[in-house]
């Protein structure tokens, strides 16, 4: 899964036209890359961040998804209001990767009317506040209960497990220590009868780990991709999609599998 983010400040440039070209054109190069699916997002979910409107949010992504739907790859929207999901999903999503596990009011009902796939994530906290102090008594026992309660309340509103994707949710709301135990026992989380996704894609965990900054983490990133794969993982949110697809099938043809 090959990330398209649609926010400025992911641009030096400013200014709504060049935002939704330049979003078209780095989709453009994921696709060329080898990336299975692209994921697009037009709400900063950085630590700290603050929410955009809905309003604004879906100017910055329909644009984006409308001109990838007719491109031939499957379109992911990063998002977690409702009226951005439908919206997306009429202009030709075809999956929802929600950050909130999709409890917003209405959140399940879209997913399940639409019959669309969908990402659950764990998160501790919200954006602007999940880094402050995030504590657990036993980090893998607490992510794996509530994606467990997130399973239900999907099957509940009528969705499927083949619709499902779990995310333990690297980053969000955990410290170094919580990152790094997830990502040792991530197999824990094979068990749930849904494909799990994970995004580690230059994350501050393998800032703390290299002493490297963020544009200068794509080896990390590789390697912590290629550990989440071999751990079970089914779907890699990635930056770096070339290098990602090129480890992978070194792995493939090693170890078997497609
Ligand atoms: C995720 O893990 N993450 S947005 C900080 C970085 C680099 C990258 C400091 N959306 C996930 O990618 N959706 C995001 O450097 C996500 N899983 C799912 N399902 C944060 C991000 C990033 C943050």
């Amino acid at each position: 899964m090959g990330i398209v983010n649609v926010t400025p400040d992911s641009f030096s440039e400013n200014g709504k036209f060049a935002l939704t070209k330049n979003a078209i054109r780095h989709a453009t190069q994921l696709i060329k890359e080898g990336a299975d699916i692209l994921d697009i997002g037009g709400e900063s979910t950085r630590p700290g961040s603050i929410q955009v409107c809905v309003e604004e949010e879906l100017r910055r992504v329909l644009p984006v998804v409308e001109a990838l739907a007719s491109m031939n790859i499957p379109i992911s929207v990063d998002t977690s209001k409702p009226k951005v999901m439908r919206a997306a999903i009429k202009t030709g999503a075809v999956m929802i990767n929600d950050i909130n596990a999709l409890q917003e009011p209405e959140a399940l009902e879209v997913v399940s009317t639409e019959g669309v796939a969908a990402c659950i994530m764990h998160m501790q906290g919200k954006p602007h506040n999940m880094q402050i102090n995030p504590q657990y008594c036993d980090v893998i026992v607490e992510v794996k209960d509530f994606l467990r309660q997130r399973i239900d309340a999907a099957q509940a509103a009528g969705i499927s497990k083949e619709q499902l994707t779990i995310d333990p949710g690297f980053g969000f709301g955990k410290t170094f220590e919580h990152n790094l135990q997830i990502l040792r026992h991530l197999d824990y989380f094979m068990d749930m009868g849904v494909s799990v996704l994970v995004g580690l894609s230059r994350k501050s965990m393998l800032g703390e780990i290299t002493g490297n900054a963020v544009d200068d983490r794509i080896h990390s990133s590789i390697s912590a991709a290629l550990l989440a794969a071999t751990k079970g993982a089914r779907i890699l949110r990635v930056h770096d999609v070339k290098a990602t697809k090129d480890a992978l099938a070194v792995y493939n043809a090693v170890i078997g599998q497609t």
